[in-house]
C-alpha cells in the first residue's frame, strides 16, 4: 500500500491518522496543506468539505480520519486498534464521536485557535469571549473522561490502546500548544492517561516532528 497523508501535523484529525499509521508499522508520504482561509479549488476535488486529512491509498482518496483508519485496519489488522465486536467496538466509536464533538469542538479547538493560531500566525489577539466560554466547557468534558478512567486501566477501553485513546492524544497535543494544561490535582487519572498515551513510540515520533514545525511558539516546546 502506498500512502500520502495530505494535511498538516498541527489538526488532531491529520495526528490520529499519521499515529495509526505508525502503529501499524507503515510508512507515508506527506503532502502539506493547510486548510486556513479558501480551500484551493484542487484540494475540493479530494476533499469535498475542505478538510484535513485526505488518506490517498494508491491513487484513491479518503477524505476523513476515521474513514482512512478503519480502511487501515481492514487491510492491515495488526497491531489492532478497532475491538473486534461487541460493547466494545460500539463503545470506541462514541467515544471518538464525544472526543470529537465535546473535546475537540467546544474546548481544545477555540483555545487552540483564539491562543495558538491567531497570536503566532495571525498576528491577532485572541477573543475573551471564545475563550471563557471554551473554560467554562472544561470541566464538565475532563469529568466525563475522567470517569471513563477510573478503573485504573491504561487507556479508555482498558489495556489495549484504540483510535479512542490516538485521537484523545491528538486533540490534547492541541491543547497543550494553546498554553493549557490539565490539573492534576483534580483530574488525576486524565492526567497521567494523557502523559502515557504521549509516550508511545507512535507520539514520541509526531511529537519531535511537531517541534520541527512550531519550535517554542508552542509552550511544550518552549
Ligand atoms: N471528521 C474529519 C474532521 C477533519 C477536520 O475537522 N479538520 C479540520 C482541521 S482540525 C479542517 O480541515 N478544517 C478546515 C475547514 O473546516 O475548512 C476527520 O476526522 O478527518
Amino acid at each position: 500500500m502506498q500512502l500520502k497523508v495530505h494535511g498538516t501535523l498541527l489538526s488532531p484529525w491529520v495526528r490520529r491518522l499519521v499515529v495509526a499509521i505508525e502503529e501499524k508499522g507503515l510508512d507515508y508520504e506527506q503532502v502539506s496543506i493547510v486548510p486556513l482561509g479558501d480551500p484551493d479549488p484542487d484540494f475540493l476535488k479530494i476533499s469535498p468539505l475542505g478538510k484535513v486529512p485526505v488518506l490517498e491509498v494508491n491513487g484513491r482518496f479518503l477524505p476523513d480520519s476515521l474513514a482512512a483508519c478503519t480502511l487501515l485496519e481492514a487491510e492491515v489488522p495488526e497491531p489492532s486498534l478497532f475491538p473486534k465486536a461487541g460493547w466494545d467496538a460500539a463503545w470506541m466509536l462514541w467515544l471518538c464521536d464525544y472526543l470529537a464533538t465535546a473535546l475537540f469542538s467546544k474546548v481544545e479547538a477555540p483555545l487552540f485557535i483564539e491562543q495558538f493560531i491567531k497570536p503566532n500566525f495571525q498576528q491577532t489577539d485572541p477573543d475573551p469571549e471564545i475563550v471563557a466560554a471554551a473554560k467554562q466547557m472544561r470541566p464538565q468534558v475532563f469529568d466525563y473522561l475522567e470517569s471513563q478512567l477510573v478503573s485504573g486501566r491504561p487507556y479508555l477501553l482498558g489495556d489495549d490502546c484504540t483510535l479512542a485513546d490516538l485521537t484523545a492524544g491528538g486533540i490534547f497535543i492541541s491543547y497543550f500548544h494553546a498554553g493549557e494544561i490539565i490539573d492534576s490535582a483534580r483530574w488525576p487519572n486524565l492526567s497521567d492517561y494523557v502523559a502515557r498515551i504521549h509516550m508511545r513510540p507512535s507520539f514520541e515520533h509526531l511529537l519531535e516532528k511537531e517541534r520541527e514545525l512550531v519550535g517554542t511558539r508552542s509552550p511544550l516546546f518552549a
